[in-house]
């Protein structure tokens, strides 16, 4: 199992993040909450939650400001908690939603400073959101913009899960947290028990740290599978459920875990062609098969794709239309979505190297960092 340390971001961050803790899939000292405000944070987890600026209340939506206060935040001497918090991580995920300011703004600074002062592996979790007001659109598109594209990062669409429940917005994120919840305990390995067909720690922290779109799905295989079609079958259902945006066939590592009984296995399709073909032939294929005797199912991780840029435009598609109505001009927005379409994430295939930075080397590097950042 991987030592995961979770931070949410903004509301929608914190809820996801205590949802997690609630469930079991961390621990409390797995658990950081990061606002603008705690006005959003329950009483009983407040205590868990930093407030970057006690000048700033909230940020009205906007993602400039927030990223000010966790610059402000991140660099102040003495009083910022991330760095004892990530200490002993092996991978630190970051969750928040790319409509408000909070999470959409900070989450992008909190990237690169994990990454390059920290030195630490980042998932990021993003909630896209139902995709309706021009602000969250733009927000949106401006954190794909800003994000760091060396983080392995997952997205969860809370439009998604809308079709199942009518007009139930406030149903459709608590569906997202699950779902969130779900791909969390997926990632740190505690569903996997040893067995003679392994994906072993090292494996695991490979696909998990490949940079780039992460997707992961899971499904029960009901009523089980007879055959190698009913097999595929049933993966093609859970692609075609997926709460992820869709994106090209990349995938650089996937990696396979099932959970079922022997008399199963002689229907399963070992070469995984309906994974292949929607994800990509990958550079490294892992499987894992085990029997916990609990409902017999499949966890998919596909690792190092492309990000789902097709996605991004549309929703930039659709602030354009938002922003004419309410004639918003912004010009130097439409130059900046270029240079993101333009943007070459030169994926590697090694694993990289995280050692641990001593006490001098964090101090060198923040010092760097923020003089990078102030430039
Ligand atoms: N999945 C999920 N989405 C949520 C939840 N709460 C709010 N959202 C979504 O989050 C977006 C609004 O962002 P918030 O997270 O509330 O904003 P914030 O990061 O606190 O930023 P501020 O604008 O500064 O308050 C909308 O798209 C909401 O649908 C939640 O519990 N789960
Ligand atoms: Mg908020």
């Amino acid at each position: 199992m991987l030592r995961i340390k979770l931070i949410g971001v903004g509301a929608a961050g914190n809820k996801a993040a205590i949802a997690a803790f609630e469930a079991g899939v961390i621990a409390e000292d797995e658990l950081l909450l990061i606002n603008s405000n705690l006005g959003d944070v329950p009483e009983a987890y407040k205590q868990y939650c930093i407030v970057l600026s006690d000048k700033v209340k909230g940020t009205g939506k906007e993602r400039d400001i927030a990223r000010k206060i966790a610059i402000e935040y991140l660099d102040s001497v003495g009083n910022n908690k991330v760095d004892s918090f990530v200490d002993d991580a092996d991978l630190v995920c970051v969750v928040n939603s790319t409509e408000g300011g909070t999470g959409s703004g900070s989450s992008s600074v909190l990237y690169k400073y994990l990454l390059n002062v920290s030195n630490k592996n980042v998932m990021g979790f993003v909630f896209t959101g139902f995709e309706e007001d021009g602000r969250g659109l733009k927000n949106t598109v401006e954190y794909f913009k800003d994000m760091d594209e060396t983080i392995a990062l997952q997205i969860i669409s809370n439009r998604k899960f809308l079709p199942l429940l009518g007009k139930n917005k406030l149903r459709a994120e608590k569906m997202a947290n699950e779902e969130f919840v779900r791909r969390l305990a997926i990632v740190s390995g505690r569903e996997m028990v040893e067995s003679a067909q392994n994906i072993d720690r090292t494996d695991l922290l490979k696909i998990v740290t490949t940079p780039g779109y992460l997707m992961a799905e899971y499904m029960e295989l009901t009523p089980p599978p007879q055959n190698m079609s009913q097999f595929n079958r049933l993966l093609e259902d859970m692609i075609a459920e997926s709460k992820a945006l869709p994106t090209n066939e990349t995938a650089k590592r996937i990696g396979v875990i099932i959970d079922c009984p022997q008399e199963l296995e002689k229907a399963l399709d070992f070469s995984f062609t309906t994974l292949v073909s929607t994800y990509g032939t990958p550079y490294e294929l892992f499987t894992h098969v085990q029997n916990t005797g609990v409902t017999p199912g499949i966890c998919v991780l596909a690792a190092g794709m492309d990000m789902p840029l097709g996605e991004v435009q549309t929703i930039y598609r659709n602030f354009q239309k938002q922003a004419e109505k309410v004639s918003e001009k912004n010009d130097s927005f439409a130059n900046a979505m270029k240079s993101l379409l333009a943007v070459d994430p030169g994926i590697g295939f090694n694993l990289p190297s995280k050692d641990k930075v001593t006490q001098e080397e964090l101090l060198e590097k923040k010092q760097s960092f923020f003089d990078k950042l102030s430039k």
